[in-house]
């Protein structure tokens, strides 16, 4: 264990630590006595201090050091302006920056690339120069997602990794210990502060059998999110473990992974096997495989490890599902899947198939999908449906360019975009369909919120594996079920289509394509960042207001969200992406998504000053300018989905107190409060209906102590006034964020 072994191929100087680690897990295992959970090994050798730490799952806040830090573009500008602001000379620990989802889908890959690079450059010069200057890793578009690079590159067994970014557990699919968070958690690990994370309860899911003919590795996660729903991972890690875990590819566990992020889990991980180390040896790190089969036994459960909720799947039994529309955890297995469409009136047409993104673009997954759409080929026919094809990575798709899979695609009648995010987060020009119009798309991805795709409200948008993607473009129709039902070849025989073929790895190597990577410069004095006072996309932060020490009396409620209010409909991507390093600007997307209780309509709300009906933010607007605060009353999983922390910067910058809700994602809350806002849950959920929207509330914040609930009083406009109690999560460090403005607030206190 004393080796020295690289991390990766591209760090000279970071190294993995199981010496450190295993000398850790020892003083934990003396104090704990129990058998480990292999997610709860992964923290504990993280421990700042696992002599003095409290650890309570559930429970206690664990303070960690992580290895490393990854931000997508899109999260990255918040987080590099508000590492700015610490006024540190380079970060303190191995970081990137991947340029991946700015690039919008129009005509294809290399076109749309150079658009991109155009029209973002002030976006992309900021982010390389910011890079270079404070020694981070940086990725330049056209590189890949952001998911796609960490697996083939940085992620290592046993590691902990935080990304801003919710989909990081997919690094899970090489025992990387990978958590989502916003950008002002990257920041503490940048500046070198402990980063804490309430230590997860563990869910189990033991997998058994083997996986045949057309169920993926999809399918898996899939059926976990049917039967846990979006919130039923809230505070936990999903841990796989059982034989079923050896049949399975590392990209295939990237994936299952991956998609964890849906049932809100903290994040999700596989156990070191034998597929994760092929796929070290595939992309070049041998070294790292062979060091990690001699830390092997600390790289799983242990024996008779307790979790807080098992869940079994047997693979041999496990159909090939269907999720959606509109939500991920509305599971249908395909032999259920057409009396599903008929039943519920879903637009039966098949538009647009499309397969790849971060979730599923593996050299199997396009292997997979290249073998359907080639027998589809053979018999002479062609994808009805349009066809797009994301490939992850530079790696991947030169790898499909030169093996042949590329060409199938485009032959079968398929459009390869940019390796970037593109529609899967709105970055899609879709000229198809109009807006309003009722549709049904499908995709190997892993989000399916309203209007994610293509900003239109009435696409129904599914979510499965590549393969049903390819499968169902043939027929163009959602009442296709490729295992039993039978095409037509081009001469008007009918035929079966063979269930998929393809390689986990491919046999002659991975291409490694274009070169992408920009490291730091050895001499990082002379750069200079520019942020342009008069840009519309970048500003500089400037710190938010300390609290005022006071309760906060007769607080309007801006808007009462009622139902499903995802962190796209706090600040939605697609258009709006480009403004998420201008506070100002992107606050003109608060809540435009929400539905208003009173009037169930979007964007439309009571301005109480005025009397007159306005947009949300044109609303907020008014009472900042006025020094009215507000809050906002919300439904159950509110700030569900993305880690932006704009969702939480928006509101503090138009002039919001406190988010009141039924229950929080996990990262939103911690996002609101190290903005400095008050992120409170309903002691008793059915106080929701007891407030009216127009309504006003005391929050007597005077009373705010760690592990006490909160009252508030509220004045119903024409009746007596009653109080509530409100809940929270806050522990002592974090009123000190609440107290001062902002966690950066209290950070530059501490180095004054
Ligand atoms: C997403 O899939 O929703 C995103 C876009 O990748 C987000 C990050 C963002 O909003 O920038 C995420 O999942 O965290
Ligand atoms: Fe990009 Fe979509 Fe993956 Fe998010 S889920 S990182 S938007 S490909």
């Amino acid at each position: 264990l004393d080796k020295k072994v690289r991390q990766n191929n591209w760090e000279e100087g970071n190294f993995i630590n199981y010496k450190k680690m295993s000398e850790n897990l020892a003083i934990v295992r003396s104090r704990l006595n129990r058998p480990l959970t292999f997610a709860e090994k992964i923290l504990y050798s993280h421990l700042d201090d696992p002599e003095g730490q409290e650890i309570e799952r559930g429970v206690s806040y664990l303070r960690l050091r992580p290895d490393r830090v990854a931000c997508q573009d899109a999260t990255a500008q918040m987080a590099i302006l508000q590492f700015m602001s610490a006024g540190m000379p380079s970060v303190a620990n191995p970081s990137t920056v991947h340029c991946d989802h700015l690039i919008e889908a129009q005509v294809g890959g290399a076109k749309d690339l150079e658009r991109a690079v155009n029209i973002n450059k002030e976006v992309y010069d900021f982010l390389a120069t910011a890079c270079a200057k404070y020694n981070i890793g940086f990725w330049k578009p056209g590189s890949g997602i952001i998911h796609q690079i960490l697996l083939e590159n940085y992620a290592f067994p046993g590691g902990l990794l935080i990304g801003t970014d919710s989909h990081t557990p997919n690094a899970g699919g090489l025992g990387m210990c990978a958590i989502g968070v916003g950008g002002a958690d990257a920041v503490d690990v940048m500046a070198n502060l402990p980063w804490e994370l309430k230590a997860p309860k563990v869910i189990g899911v033991k997998l058994t059998g083997q996986m045949s003919g057309w169920t993926a590795p999809k399918d898996i996660i899939l059926k976990v999110a049917g039967i846990l729903t979006v919130k039923g991972g809230t505070g936990a890690i999903v841990e796989y473990h059982g034989p079923g875990v050896q049949t399975l590819s590392a990209t295939g566990q990237a994936t299952i992974c991956n998609m964890g992020a849906e049932i809100g889990a903290t994040t999700s991980l596989f156990p070191f096997n034998e597929g994760q180390y092929s796929y070290l040896k595939a992309t070049k790190r041998s070294e790292i495989g062979d060091f990690a089969r001699s830390y092997a036994k600390e790289l799983r459960e242990d024996e008779g490890a307790e979790y807080d909720q098992l869940v079994e799947i047997n693979l041999s039994e496990l159909e090939p599902h269907i999720n959606g529309p509109f939500t991920p955890d509305l599971a249908t297995p395909i032999s259920k899947f057409s009396e599903a469409v008929k039943a519920n009136n879903w637009p039966a047409e098949l538009k647009v198939g499309l397969i790849g993104s971060c979730t599923n673009s593996s050299y199997e997954d396009m292997s997979r999908g290249a073998s359907i759409a080639r027998d589809a080929l053979n018999h002479g026919i062609k994808a009805k449906s349009l066809f797009t094809v994301t490939p992850g990575s530079e790696q991947v798709r030169a790898t499909i360019a030169r093996d042949g899979q590329l060409e199938t695609f485009e032959e079968f009648g398929g459009m390869v975009l940019a390796n970037a995010c593109g529609p899967c987060i709105g970055q899609w020009d879709r000229k198809d369909v109009k807006k309003g119009e009722a549709n049904s798309i499908i995709s190997s991805y892993n989000r399916n919120f309203t209007g994610r795709n293509d900003g239109n409200p009435a696409t129904h948008s599914f979510v499965t594996s590549p393969d049903l993607v390819v499968a169902m473009t043939i027929a163009g129709s959602l009442h296709f079920n490729p295992l039993t039902d039978k095409l037509k070849d081009k001469d008007g025989n009918e035929f079966l289509l063979a269930p998929p073929t393809g390689e986990a790895l491919p046999e002659r190597g991975y291409d490694p394509g274009q070169d992408t990577y920009q490291a730091p410069p050895a001499d990082r004095n002379t750069v200079s960042v520019q942020v342009s006072p008069t840009s519309d996309r970048l500003q500089v932060l400037s710190p938010f207001n300390a609290w005022d020490g006071k309760d906060a009396k007769d607080l309007p409620i801006l808007i009462k969200a009622q139902g499903k209010t995802t962190t796209d409909h706090i600040s939605m991507a697609g258009p709006w992406l480009k403004y998420r390093g201008h506070l100002d600007n992107i606050s003109n997307n608060m809540l435009i998504g929400a539905i208003n209780s009173a009037n169930g309509e979007a964007n439309k709300i009571k301005n109480f000053t005025t009397g007159e009906f306005d947009a949300v933010p044109a609303v907020a607007r008014d009472y900042k300018k006025k020094g009215i605060r507000w809050v906002v009353v919300g439904d159950w999983n509110y700030g569900e989905g993305s880690s932006r922390e704009h969702a939480a910067l928006e509101p503090r910058h138009l002039g919001g107190l406190a988010i009141i809700t039924r229950s929080f994602a996990r990262i939103h809350e911690t996002n609101l409060k190290k903005q400095g806002m008050l992120p409170l849950t309903f002691s008793d959920p059915a106080d929701y209906d007891k407030i009216q929207p127009d309504d006003k509330v005391d929050l007597l914040c005077t009373e705010l102590e760690v592990g006490k609930p909160f009252t508030m009083v509220v004045h119903p406009k024409d009746s007596k006034a009653f109080e509530i109690k409100l809940s929270h999560t806050f522990n002592s460090a974090q009123i000190e964020w609440f107290k001062n403005g902002s966690a950066l607030n209290t950070m530059a206190k501490a180095h004054k």
